[in-house]
Order: C-alpha cells, then structure tokens, then sequence
C-alpha cells in the first residue's frame, strides 16, 4: 500500500513509485477527457493528473475532480511520473498519477478570495496591465479579515518560519552566554515605560494595565540575582496612531545582564545576537528568503562593516548622527529623539557613507530616555543608552538602568510618574543590586526590516492595531 508522503518530498528519484498526499485542492483545471489539480501543502504544490482510463479513472471520477471547490482538503493516491517539460505554477517537479481522489472536508465554493489571487507580486500587476490582462486584487484588509485563509500563501509560510527561526536563533546564542529564560508578569500594577500608551484594566477593584514591557521585573529578576536573563513574550502597547510599524501587541525580546565595565557590553552581545541570527538566515533559509522575494522583493541586508576585519557592526554616537543630519541639510534639535523621518534620513546617510544597512547609535540624550536610564557620568545631558536599527527603522532600544534607588527615585519623579505605583521595584533596589543593562528588541520589526517588507502586520500570525481586534 502506498505510503503517506509529503509533497516537499516528492521528486524525480521517486518515479513509478505510488504515494498518497494530503492537502488543498489549490486550483484545479478541468480538460476534455482528463483534469488537473494542484495540492498544496504549506510551501509546496504538486500537480495531480487524471486521465480517463477504463482501468482506474472514470470519467465520473474526473467530473468529481473538477466538482471540488477551491481549498478542499483532498487525499490523493498515485503514481509519480516525471514529465520532459517544464511544470509551471507548482514547487514540484513531478506529476502524481491519481488513482484514488478522496475529499476529506469540503470549502466552501465562494470563498473570499483563492490563494493564487493573494499570493501575487507588485510585479505581475505590472506585467499584467502592460498586457491587458486583468488580474484579481486582494486588498490588505480582505487578507488580515481571512487570515486563515490569507496564512496559506507560499510568502505568509515562509515569513512565519523565518520569525520562528529569530526566535529560535535568539534562545540559542542567549543560552549559550549564560542568560536564563524567565517570564515576567503580563498582569501589572502600572505602567513601565512611562506615557500613555497602557490598557487599562479592572484587577478585582484594582487599577491595573497589561504589561508595557517586561522592563521592571527582568531588572528584579537581576536585584533577584540572576545575572544574565531574557524573555520572549507579548507586549502591549495602547497605541493610538495607525502606523506601518507600530502594533497594539507584538512580541518582545528582552534581555537584561550585569555589567562589569560599562554598556558597551550590552552593545557587544546586541552585535553577536544579531550577526548570528542574520548569518543564519542567510545560510539556512535561503529557500524561504527566496520565496518570500517572490511576493515581496527586496535587496539582502547588509550588516557587517565591509572594510573592516572580523565580523563588525558599526556603531556612531547620537551625536555623531545629529552631525550626518545637519551635514545633510537637515534642521535638527541636537536633543531630544529622532523622529521616524530623520531617523530613516540617517539610515540613507549611514548607508551611503558606511555601506551597511544595520548599526548602532549610543548615547542619547537623557530626556529622550525613560526614567530608568542611567546618565552618562562625563557627559551630561547624555545617557548610557542606545538605538539599533535596520534600513532606517528602529529595531531595538537599549541601556544602562540606574541601580542606586535614590537618583531612581528622582528621576521617575522628574519624568512625572507616580512613585507609588513602582514602590515595590524601587524597593528591590534598596536591597542592593549590581550595575546592569538591557535592551528589548521587537520580533515583527526585525523580520519586517531583515525582508524589507512594508507593513509590520504582515509579520503578525493575527495582528493587533488600534483597529483591528479580530480574527
Ligand atoms: P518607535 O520609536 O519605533 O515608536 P518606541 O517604542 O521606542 O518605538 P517612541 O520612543 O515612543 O517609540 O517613539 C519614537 C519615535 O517614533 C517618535 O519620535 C515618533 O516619530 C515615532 N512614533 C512613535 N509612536 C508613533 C505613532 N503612534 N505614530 C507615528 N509615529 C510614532
Ligand atoms: P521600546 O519602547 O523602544 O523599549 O521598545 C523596544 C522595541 O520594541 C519594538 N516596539 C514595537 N513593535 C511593534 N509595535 C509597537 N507598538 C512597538 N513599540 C516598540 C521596537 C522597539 O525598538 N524597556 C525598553 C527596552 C529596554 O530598554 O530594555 C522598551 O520597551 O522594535
């Protein structure tokens, strides 16, 4: 009896062999006397073939293959032949011979759209209008209101593993630094970062907010003394604009650490963290980077200073930045933050000068910081803080945090936050804690950023924005 393939497996070395496949009937194509079905299974697609044959195919079999609606889930049982030609439009390059063709579940026959139509390139838009020929749109809304259905495109398979892959990359190198996993708590009495951008909720009569951040408990966890730790998990952000980049939840990577010396060890693992994931993306991935291409082009990044020796990433002070601006004709403040237009304008100059799309900017101003951020000790205004970004956009916010409770206190006062609310995350101060840094880099951004797409719901398995709170 034939045995349960998988499509990614099915090749020409496997001809004459009989095989049976599960998966969705992605297109089927009817024929006088025989049909075509393509099956896809995640990122791979086969072509069946039915012809009618007195033996095993009836033409009623065949009237029942093109009888199925779209995204039927379907087994097939054949055999692999491996045709002189060409198959256009499928991954594999082997046809499957149906002798058997079982629906298991079903679609229904007007769905809101069909996988071909949202799985288009800008592209073949153009190539199609040039031609005359009309393609079917799938707007972005229309894809994130089926998301199940919109999860099934070849670039959606691949973005998701990629995401999965930094995650995965992450744990790997933290781990082998001696950083331990830990969750904090999601539920909490105030908010972490300062600002407005909290949910707000009832805790049993108590005020209470989703997590802004895992800031003040990964840097109890440290005043715990664990000395290395990260986490992977939601963060919740009451954002009230609708941007390209911002969510309502995303996914945080936090790592917080001792510091010996100073931040720049912070800087140094952000460096080797990011190296390393971008390395294996590069290196193992390179079929999905491929297929996510096909959807979406986009230039591979480059992350390593070319003239230099070894394996570095560039970093410049704020400073240094604001310079690049000014030099460039930009009207800047010297402090305060860069906005998301200047921001990008130095990711261009940097680009430009440096020929690398990935670096980091050290040493903000103070007030640009949240209260938390230690100050730097020989310049003031500045802080031990810094910025990471990618092609222009910011992917990771870092810093030195104070550690003495009393110029702790002071500050949250100064940045106008209750003290109250934070009294048991002062307090753990006040029980001493060593000199320590972190930073929180947000996962949908990196693979937003490292595949050059143009919207961060697209790397959202079921993103949240200030409009959208289902599916
Ligand atoms: P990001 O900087 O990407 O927003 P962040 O959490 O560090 O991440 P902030 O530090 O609050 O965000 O904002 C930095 C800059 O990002 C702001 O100066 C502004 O230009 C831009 N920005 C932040 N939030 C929004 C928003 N909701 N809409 C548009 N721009 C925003
Ligand atoms: P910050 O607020 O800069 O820093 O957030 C860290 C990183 O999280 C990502 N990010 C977002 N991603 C999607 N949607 C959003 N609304 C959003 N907001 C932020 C960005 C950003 O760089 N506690 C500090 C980190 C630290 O110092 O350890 C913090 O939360 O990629």
């Amino acid at each position: 009896a034939p045995t349960w393939t998988d499509v990614r497996e099915l090749c020409a070395e496997m001809k004459d062999m009989s095989v049976l496949i599960r998966g969705a009937a992605q297109a089927i194509r009817p024929l006088s006397k025989k049909a075509f079905l393509v099956v896809r299974q995640s990122m791979s697609t086969v072509q069946c073939v039915l012809v009618i044959n007195k033996d095993v195919v009836s033409p009623q079999m065949v009237r029942f293959a093109t009888s199925l609606s779209k995204e039927s889930i379907v087994d097939v049982e054949g055999v692999i032949s491996v045709p002189d030609k060409l198959i256009l439009g499928t991954t594999q390059q082997v046809e499957i011979h149906v002798r058997k063709l079982y629906c298991i579940n079903r679609a229904v026959s007007n769905l809101p759209f069909n996988i071909e139509d949202a799985s288009r390139s800008e592209t073949e838009f153009m190539n199609a209008e040039e031609s005359g020929k009309q393609l079917v749109h799938v707007g972005q809304d229309t894809k994130l209101n089926h998301r199940a259905l919109d999860l099934r495109t070849p670039a959606n398979q691949a973005i998701f593993y990629i995401f999965y892959q930094v995650e995965k990359v992450s744990r790997q190198i933290l781990e082998s630094k001696g950083f331990c996993g830990i969750h904090t708590p999601k539920l909490i009495a105030g908010s972490s970062e300062g600002g407005a951008a909290v949910f707000k909720l009832d805790y049993k009569g108590q005020p209470a907010c989703l997590a802004q951040s895992p800031q003040l408990h990964k840097q109890m966890t440290i005043c715990g003394g664990f000395r290395r730790v990260f986490e992977v998990g939601p963060v919740f952000r009451a954002e009230d604009s609708y941007t390209h980049r911002h969510l309502c939840e995303f996914t945080g990577l936090d790592v917080e650490m001792e510091i010996n010396k100073d931040f720049s060890e912070v800087c140094d693992i952000v460096a080797e963290l990011f190296v390393a994931i971008f390395d294996h993306l590069n290196e193992k991935c390179s079929e999905e980077l491929e297929i996510i291409k096909r959807q979406y082009p986009f230039q591979p990044l480059k992350y390593l200073l070319p003239e230099r020796k070894g394996r570095e990433v560039l970093r410049l002070t704020y400073k240094e930045g604001i310079e690049m601006l000014k030099e460039a004709g930009v009207k800047i403040e010297s402090t305060g933050d860069l906005n998301s237009e200047a921001e990008k304008k130095l990711g261009k100059l940097v680009s430009d000068k440096y020929n690398t799309d990935f670096f980091i900017l050290t040493e903000y101003p103070q007030e640009a910081r949240p209260f938390y951020t230690m100050p730097c000790d020989d310049k003031p205004g500045y802080s031990n803080s810094f910025d990471v970004f990618v092609r222009g956009e910011e992917i990771i916010s870092g810093a030195q945090r104070i550690h003495r409770p009393e110029l702790l206190t002071e500050r949250a006062e100064e940045c106008g936050i209750d003290v109250r609310t934070i009294s048991s995350y002062i307090d753990s101060f006040r029980h001493c804690a060593p000199p320590h840094g972190g930073f929180g880099v947000g996962l949908e951004r990196v693979v937003m950023l490292f595949c050059g797409l143009n919207n961060i719901r697209k790397c959202s398995l079921f993103p949240r924005d200030p409009q959208r709170l289902t599916p």
